[in-house]
C-alpha cells in the first residue's frame, strides 16, 4: 500500500525466464500489494519460475501477442481492486526500484499516467540502446509530439504506472494485440486528457532484453504513425477513430 492506495504490479511476459526474477528481486516489496505475471505461452522457464518466486501467475494458451497479453493484464488489475497499477517488462531492461517513485506520482494525485523515460535521463545509449533504435525513438516521438500537441520525451518505455481511473476510462481494450498497444495507449491518455508525468529511467540493453528485430520495428514504426495520425484528427474534431471510443473523463 502506498499510503492507503492499493498497489500493483503487472508484467506481461514472453520468454523472461533469464531476467524475471533480477527484475522481481528489484521491486519495493515493502508497498507492492500484488505482483502479477501474464505469461504469452513462453516455450522456457518463465512460469515455473514465476511461481517459485511466488508471483501470481495467468496463463495464455496460445502465444497472442503483447498487446494482448497487456489486457490480461489491465482486466486483471481492474478485477483485483488495484488504485496504481505500474506495469514493467520482465526483462530487467528497466529498473525496478523506481517503482517507488513512479506510484507515488500516481498516489499524489498529481498524476494519471507516469512514464519511464529512458530518454530524459541521457542514459539510453550508454546503456547500450542501438543507434538506429535511439533514432527512430527520437524521430517518432518528435513527430508524435508535434501531432498531439504533446511534449513527451519518449512513447515507447516497457515502464509506465496508472491510475486506476485510466484503466476504467480508456478503450485499450480496443486496441491492437501487438507492439502498437503501448503506443495506443499513450495516444488515448493524451487526447482523453489525462495528467502525464515522467520520470527518468536508466535501461539495459543486452540479449535477453531486446529481441525485437528491425522487420518488427519498422511495423511497430508505421503503427506510431497511423496512430498520431488518428489522435490528430479526433484533436481537430474531423474523424474519431474507434481508439478513442470511451475516452472523455470527467474531471472537476
Ligand atoms: N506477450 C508477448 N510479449 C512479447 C512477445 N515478444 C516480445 N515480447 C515482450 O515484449 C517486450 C518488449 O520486447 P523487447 O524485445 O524487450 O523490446 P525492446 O526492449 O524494446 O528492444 C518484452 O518484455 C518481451 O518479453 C510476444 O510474442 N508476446
Ligand atoms: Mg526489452
Amino acid at each position: 500500500m502506498l499510503n492507503d492506495k492499493r498497489l500493483m504490479v503487472v508484467m506481461p511476459a514472453f520468454r523472461a525466464a533469464r531476467t524475471l526474477e533480477a527484475t522481481w528481486r528489484g521491486l519495493p516489496h515493502d508497498i507492492v500489494d500484488r505482483v502479477l505475471l501474464v505469461d504469452d505461452a513462453s516455450n522456457d522457464e518463465t512460469v515455473e519460475i514465476a511461481k517459485k518466486l511466488g508471483i501470481d501467475v495467468l496463463l495464455h494458451e496460445i502465444n497472442l501477442g503483447y498487446g494482448a497479453n497487456q489486457k490480461t493484464c489491465y482486466q486483471a488489475a481492474l478485477e483485483d481492486g488495484a488504485d496504481i497499477i505500474v506495469m514493467v517488462h520482465p526483462d530487467y531492461q528497466y529498473e525496478p526500484r523506481l517503482a517507488t517513485a513512479m506510484a507515488a506520482m500516481i498516489q499524489s494525485e498529481v498524476y494519471d499516467i507516469v512514464i519511464g523515460s529512458r530518454i530524459t535521463g541521457g542514459g539510453a545509449l550508454r546503456g547500450g540502446m542501438p543507434l538506429w533504435k535511439y533514432i527512430a525513438n527520437r524521430g517518432l516521438t518528435a513527430f508524435q509530439n508535434l501531432f498531439l500537441g504533446a511534449k513527451l520525451s519518449e512513447y515507447h518505455s516497457g515502464y509506465r504506472a496508472y491510475s486506476r481511473q485510466v484503466l476504467q476510462t480508456l478503450n485499450w481494450q480496443g486496441n491492437s494485440n501487438d507492439f502498437v498497444f503501448d503506443n495506443q495507449f499513450l495516444v488515448q491518455g493524451i487526447v482523453s486528457g489525462f495528467r502525464m508525468g515522467e520520470i527518468s529511467v536508466p535501461t539495459k540493453y543486452f540479449d535477453d532484453a531486446s529481441s525485437i528485430n528491425f522487420k518488427r520495428s519498422v511495423q511497430y514504426g508505421f503503427g506510431v504513425l497511423s496512430t498520431s495520425v488518428a489522435g490528430l484528427l479526433k484533436r481537430t474534431g474531423l474523424y474519431r477513430s474507434p481508439l478513442f471510443s470511451l475516452s472523455e473523463i470527467n474531471r472537476p
